[in-house]
């Protein structure tokens, strides 16, 4: 038969096959946008601002609403209301994890992330309990926080003012948290294995929130056309993880079990203590994916985070003279900032509060599923359906925020200059799923903030009103635009 004929058939088959599957709606899904063949709704979402786009189909199809990304329909839940009935007051129903197409090869259902079922319940009650300091040993989180905090001064002072792009010291600082708790100490800035395990993660990152990272998401079919990006990020969690299993076999070396140093010795320990359990989720191929699992949500959220907000204490220099103002009194020169201090500086705490509700960082949250058949409202969820819980529509809320496309720390205060808290806060998401780091971000988002505010003063190298706090929007993350600034001594 002629070739054309031939594709022309296995087309029409197949849009005929998902034009079946769409009519016959699987359960009774929230309204949503007419998807077409194949496409689904693809024409009405602008993928360099995928929550703008869900904002404007929330406006004509209400608080919860099925977009076809592709052929497959996801449900959005859009305003507080929406999100807090399905993560929270139905949170067993929608803790399932849609596992980012990247990554199935590779974690293989282990780790916190992407896992489902026990894996992921046993492995986050863990690690919840290991980074909230029970068992951690004699070095608390905050003393390796502080330690870290004080490298990235001096490192900073070694720019000796002048101009630089601070993206990378900003990355390797929580790197570097990170392989403190979880290798017991962190490493030079220079150190060749940090820089190589540093470039094996930021390559990842880039890859994953790329676009056609968002297109293989949608159509893993292209996957098997092009190979290449999956294959070069599969070598390097391969690197990454021979090099974690070295650490491990060290670990196992020196294992104290009455004195553990450090997660992986927490782990290891608890290996012991569940060898006799055949359905044990604690295995060293779980270690392993759950130690970068730590390294994915803990490096580049973080540095974002304080990238981002750099740029904006540039834009706003009246916001950081007040912080500064705050440091000076509360805390002074002399000595480094603790967490105690926060209760005692509702500013800088309502600034950077102000600084996570504006950025934005994870617009769309990491993406759901249902676990099971779930009724919500008038609606039949099928198991397994893609959720996105849109965290923008509770931090850009106008009533709770009133002009949320501005940064303004009054936002966290009341008229007496008191902190005033929002349950509309919901940067690390909530319900069952809610970020395992919550904790240790805000922590370092503290003491490397203020920190740095208490030993410099931070001039930028254009026009302030030159400089451009929108974001350049890619996948699953919001990501700053490139600026030079200035780090003068105080
Ligand atoms: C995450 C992050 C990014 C991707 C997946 C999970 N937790 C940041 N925190």
């Amino acid at each position: 038969m002629d070739p054309t004929v031939v594709l022309v058939l296995c087309l029409s088959c197949l849009l005929l096959f998902s034009l079946w599957k769409q009519s016959h709606g699987r359960g009774n899904l929230p309204p949503g946008p007419t998807p077409l063949p194949v496409l689904g709704n693809l024409l009405q979402i602008d993928f360099k601002d995928v929550s703008k786009s869900l904002t404007k189909l929330s406006k004509v199809y209400g608080p919860v609403f099925t977009v076809y990304l592709g052929m497959k329909p996801t449900v959005v839940m859009y305003g507080y209301e929406a999100v807090k009935e399905a993560l929270v007051d139905l949170g067993e129903e929608f803790s399932g994890r849609k596992d980012l197409a990247v990554n199935q090869k590779v974690n293989k259902g282990l780790g916190v992330i992407f896992s489902n079922g026990k894996t992921w319940k046993d492995t986050r009650r863990f690690s919840l309990m290991t980074l909230r300091n029970f068992g951690m040993g004699k070095r608390s989180i905050e003393e390796r926080v502080q330690e870290e905090a004080r490298c990235l001064m001096e490192e900073l002072r070694k720019t000796n003012a002048s101009p630089c792009d601070p993206t990378f010291i900003l990355g390797a600082a929580p790197c570097n948290v990170i392989c403190s708790v979880i290798f017991q100490s962190r490493f030079e800035y220079r150190d060749a294995d940090f820089l190589k395990l540093m470039e094996k993660f930021n390559e990842n990152f880039r890859l994953a929130n790329s676009r056609s990272a968002q297109l293989f998401t949608m159509f893993p079919i292209f996957h098997y056309f092009l190979p290449g990006r999956r294959n070069k990020a599969s070598k390097n969690i391969v690197y990454i993880k021979n090099y974690v299993l070295e650490k491990v076999k060290e670990h196992q070396e020196s294992l104290d079990i009455n004195n553990p140093r450090d997660f992986i010795d927490c782990f290891l320990i608890k290996m012991e203590q569940e060898k006799d359990n055949p359905q044990s989720e604690f295995t060293i191929d779980n270690l392993l994916v759950t130690v970068i699992d730590l390294f994915i949500a803990g490096t580049e959220t973080t540095s974002t985070t304080l990238r981002y907000g750099l740029l904006l204490l540039l834009k706003y220099p009246e916001v950081t003279a007040k912080v500064q103002e705050e440091i000076e009194r509360v805390i002074g020169r002399h000595r480094s900032p603790c967490m105690q201090d926060r209760s005692r500086m509702p500013y800088t705490d309502a600034v950077i509060h102000e600084i996570q509700r504006f950025i934005d960082l994870i617009p769309n949250n990491v993406p759901r599923t249902t676990t099971g058949d779930v009724k919500f409202r008038n609606y039949l969820i099928p198991k397994g359906t893609p959720i996105l819980p849109s965290l923008t529509s509770m931090l850009k809320d106008d009533k709770e925020f009133p002009n949320p496309e501005e940064f303004d720390p009054g936002h966290f205060l009341d008229k007496s200059g008191n902190f005033k808290k929002s349950d509309y806060f919901l940067p690390f998401s909530t319900g069952k799923r809610a970020c395992v780091g919550e904790a240790l971000a805000r922590m370092e988002l503290f003491l490397f903030l203020t920190t740095i505010l208490q030993n410099f003063t931070l001039k930028p190298h254009v026009d302030v009103k030159d400089l451009d706090t929108t974001p350049l929007v890619s996948g699953l993350g919001r990501v700053p635009r490139s600026y030079k600034l200035s780090f003068i001594p105080v």
